[in-house]
């Protein structure tokens, strides 16, 4: 099955920001339980876009969002000590997100998941910076599974992001995140593929549109897992649609039951 993290629990939008901000836990809860019922496997939440105020915005954060649902949590945050903090706040099994290959963030990192459980999102980022090539995803991606399988991980709690570029900086953006999928997919046999799918089209105008033709492209290329938004109807049918198309979806029961409780629409 696609594993959907909801992305919309993230301070760097403006409402959730303001939500955060005044601790309205009512607009937060809402908007987690939409999430929930429209689908989402996992809550990501964020709240890091406040300076000086991650430690507290997550940690009330954790708290309000599992009062508001069963679903496992996302934790995002690129700081290896609020990951650590919060894995501390969960009740159930979550995904970390992330880590790279960037010293300071790996180092630190690997020590503190080694017995955890938990799922790991990895970042194909290391000290040289965003990758260029799709040697550059899937060699980092071959090293991040190595490490991270040394210190006891299942192939199946690891979830690559192969860092997806806006195609408006460079035109071959897309097919280098496709063909990078394709690769990891096949030589690393068992990990899941993920990543914020609307980097795709930032700068660009209609950005649904092409989210949307990007996410059914990656799915055929095998990429079982991203960050978006549950309640974007239209991406959502979408999503179930294209991985009954690439032959995920036995029987076509997940399709037919999506239909049946009017979730996917033509
Ligand atoms: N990889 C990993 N984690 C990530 C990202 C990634 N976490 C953060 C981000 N990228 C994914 N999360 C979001 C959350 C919200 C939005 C996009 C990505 C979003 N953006 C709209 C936009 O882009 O225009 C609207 C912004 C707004 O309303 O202000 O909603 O890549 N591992």
């Amino acid at each position: 099955m696609f594993t959907v993290i909801g992305e919309r629990i993230n301070t760097t939008l403006k409402k959730v920001q303001a939500a955060v901000a005044e601790r309205d836990a009512d607009y937060i809860q809402n908007d987690v339980r939409l999430q929930t019922e429209a689908g989402a496997t996992y809550i990501d939440v964020n709240g890091g876009a406040r300076i000086g105020e991650e430690e507290g915005d997550m940690r009330w954060l954790i708290e309000v969002v599992q009062e508001a649902t069963e679903l496992p949590l996302c934790l995002d945050s690129p700081d290896p000590n609020i990951l650590e903090m919060a894995y501390g706040l969960v009740k159930q099994k979550p995904m970390i997100n992330s880590i790279s290959l960037e010293k300071d963030r790996f180092d630190p990192m690997i020590k503190y998941l080694e017995g955890k459980e938990c799922r790991i999102i990895a970042l194909c980022m290391d000290d040289s910076g965003m990758p260029k090539t799709i040697e550059d995803i899937v060699s980092r991606a071959r090293t991040l599974v190595e490490k991270l399988e040394q210190i006891g991980f299942k192939r199946d709690d690891i979830f690559i992001d192969p860092l997806i570029q806006p195609m408006s900086v460079d035109i071959n953006n897309g097919t280098i995140a496709m063909d990078a999928v394709k690769i990891i997919m096949t030589e690393l046999e068992g990990v899941h593929t993920t990543g914020g799918l609307s980097n795709i089209s930032f700068g660009l105008p209609q950005r649904k549109i092409i989210n949307r033709c990007f996410l059914a492209m990656m799915i055929a290329n095998g990429y079982d897992s991203a960050i978006m938004d549950p309640l974007d109807k239209d991406i959502m049918g979408l999503m179930q649609t294209a991985d009954m198309v690439a032959g995920n979806d036995q029987f076509c029961m997940n399709f037919i039951k999506g239909v049946r409780a009017e979730k996917i629409v033509s």
